[in-house]
């Protein structure tokens, strides 16, 4: 029986599991269009393909399996690269497929023509073509493979139109099984006992790399029978429970100068995931590995990624559940000299939750996370996107459940929308809130038409201080009073949302926003709420006028 390359290419992805993509159409891939007709794959059209890479890597990092993404050539990849560098900075699994001109033209700088290879080459895990219909199973099932394996990230497809349009008689691939990550050897766990026997101040930092409910569940298990407190890793806070007595906190941006000071002063610092980036190490300044004091752990899945960064004194390879599980099983080692660290641990952590400084403003934002800490569900997932606004989320908001974060560690602003709708079509009984900023907001603003049209009923929270605000706090530190490019003219953002059919409304202050809240929650549509914040609430700690003054 032939197929076309576009019916063996949807054939493939449904039979390893997507049951979602998000794309924009266009003309280089019609024949994957024309198969998506009669398969079990939904379809969602986005309005900008950044929207649907990002919905995408939110549906990775929901479920653990490849999002998938189709976009057109040219422009429509371009869109998508945005996506793709969260996927990477990220470790998620990703699959772009992107349409390619007809291989009779390659070369010539056709219409939209690129060469994938080169563009995404060092923004992607793996980028191919696939030239030959017949090679369409293996070589989706070898992407699959990429994209899940080790540390998972984002894998690039490109798909010449003449190729999907073609008739060929193949055979599909076996579905696509996770490999289930290396075991650590005993000879790891034996050291990282003696580590432990001997250390007074340990920390553990857990982070991405193949995280699920289950290895959260052993770190914490692990960490408490341990005595060793445990932090996560930048936009990572539901990786472990934070109600676990051996939660230590956030190691993110505004990070709390108390858990800065324990990791910089741990003895035995275990990265269990992760890569150690600039963010968890406050530039690259808290771990000192080398220094007498300090000795390194690093777990990962891909050994390529022990030592990339720093030294370890023990490297140890391995799946992050597997780890775990291994971890918990240990048998308590110098537990009882470190009586009381994880209490003291904890209650900076609770210290930092329950500190907030009145700011400016009849609308306090520290107020507008304990409404959402009180009124969300444990299942509730959020989404953030960049900005300063997201500092108040990743300080006041805890998190119970595995996986309901969803914050870019790339950094990139505009992905809390797309996420937010991602979110919902993956869990369409849960309540979905995105936490934005105005500038960031405006990045994406328009899938509110995606979830609308979907009839996916997310909550946008848009911080709306009339600033790119992050960038106006660093000018005032480095170049104070001289404020340029900064200050944002904004739309009627409840005019806005309305416009497209979502529920808007506008909150000032404090005291309105649990009922605009229950409201938006409880409309059955998407909505949006204005939050209007004084510009001088900058950070929790600081005003802009104090940073200013500071500085001059
Ligand atoms: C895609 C992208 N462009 C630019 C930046 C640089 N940047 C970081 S935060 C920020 C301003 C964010 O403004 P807003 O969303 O209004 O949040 P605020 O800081 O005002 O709370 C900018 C421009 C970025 N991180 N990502
Ligand atoms: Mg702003």
């Amino acid at each position: 029986m032939t197929r076309t390359g576009g019916q063996v290419l949807v054939d493939q992805l449904v039979l390893h599991g997507a049951d979602l993509a998000f794309g924009v159409p266009g003309e280089s891939y019609l024949a994957v269009l024309d198969a998506l007709h009669d398969a079990p794959l939904r379809l969602v059209v986005t309005r900008h393909e950044s929207g649907a890479a990002n919905m995408a890597e939110a549906y990775g990092k929901l479920t653990g399996r490849p999002g998938v993404c189709m976009v057109t050539r040219g422009p429509g990849a371009t869109n998508a690269s945005n996506g793709v560098h969260t996927a990477m900075q990220d470790s998620t699994p990703l699959l772009l497929l992107v349409g390619q001109i007809a291989r009779e033209t390659v070369g010539r700088e056709a219409f939209q023509e690129l060469d994938y290879r080169a563009v995404f080459g060092s923004m992607a895990k793996w980028v191919t073509q696939i030239d030959r219909a017949e090679r369409v199973p293996e070589l989706i099932a070898r992407a699959f493979a990429v994209a899940t394996s080790g540390r998972p990230g984002p894998v690039v497809v490109a798909l010449p139109e003449d190729m999907l349009s073609s008739e060929v008689d193949v055979p599909d691939a076996p579905p696509h099984r996770p490999l289930a990550g290396p075991a650590p050897a005993e000879g790891d766990l034996a050291r990282l006992a003696g580590l432990l026997a001997q250390a007074r101040a340990p920390l553990a930092i857990v982070g991405e790399g193949g995280w699920t409910a289950q290895t959260g569940a052993d770190m914490a298990a692990f960490a408490e029978a341990q005595a060793v407190p445990v932090a996560a890793s930048f936009r990572c806070q539901d990786y472990v429970d934070n109600a676990s007595p051996a939660y230590a906190g956030h190691a993110g941006l505004g990070m709390d100068p108390a858990l800065a000071k324990r990791i910089r002063e741990a003895d035995v610092l275990l990265a269990i995931g992760g890569r150690l980036g600039e963010i968890p190490t406050a530039g690259y300044t808290l771990v000192r590995p080398g220094a007498p004091t300090q000795r390194l752990v690093h777990v990962h899945p891909d050994p390529d990624e022990i030592g990339a960064v720093y030294p370890t004194e023990l490297g140890i390879a391995a799946g992050l559940e597997a780890f775990a599980a291994a971890a918990r099983a240990l048998a308590p080692s110098g537990a009882e000299a470190r009586a009381g660290l994880l209490a003291a641990a904890h209650g900076e952590y609770e210290r930092n939750l329950a500190q907030t400084r009145e700011l400016p403003g009849p609308l306090q934002m520290s107020a507008v996370m304990a409404t959402l800490r009180d009124r969300l569900p444990d299942e509730a997932i959020l989404t953030n996107g960049a900005g300063n606004f997201s500092v108040w989320a990743h300080r006041y908001y805890e998190f119970h459940r595995f996986p309901t974060q969803l914050g870019p560690r790339s950094g990139s602003m505009g992905y809390g929308v797309p996420a937010a709708v991602g979110a919902k079509a993956v869990h369409p009984d849960r309540p979905v809130v995105c936490l934005a900023g105005d500038g960031d907001f405006l990045m994406t603003g328009q899938e509110l038409a995606t979830a609308v049209q979907e009839e996916l009923a997310i909550v946008v929270l848009v911080v709306n201080n009339a600033m790119y605000g992050t960038i106006r706090m660093h000018q005032e530190r480095h170049y104070p009073g001289r404020v340029v490019g900064t200050d944002l003219r904004n739309p009627d953002f409840v005019a806005y949302a309305r416009a497209f059919g979502a529920h808007g409304a506008l909150v000032e202050r404090s005291e309105d926003f649990p009922a605009a809240l229950d409201e938006a929650l409880g409309c059955g549509r998407p909505a949006l709420i204005e939050l209007r914040v004084d510009p001088q609430a900058i950070t929790p700690r600081q005003t802009l006028d104090e940073i200013r003054s500071a500085a001059s």
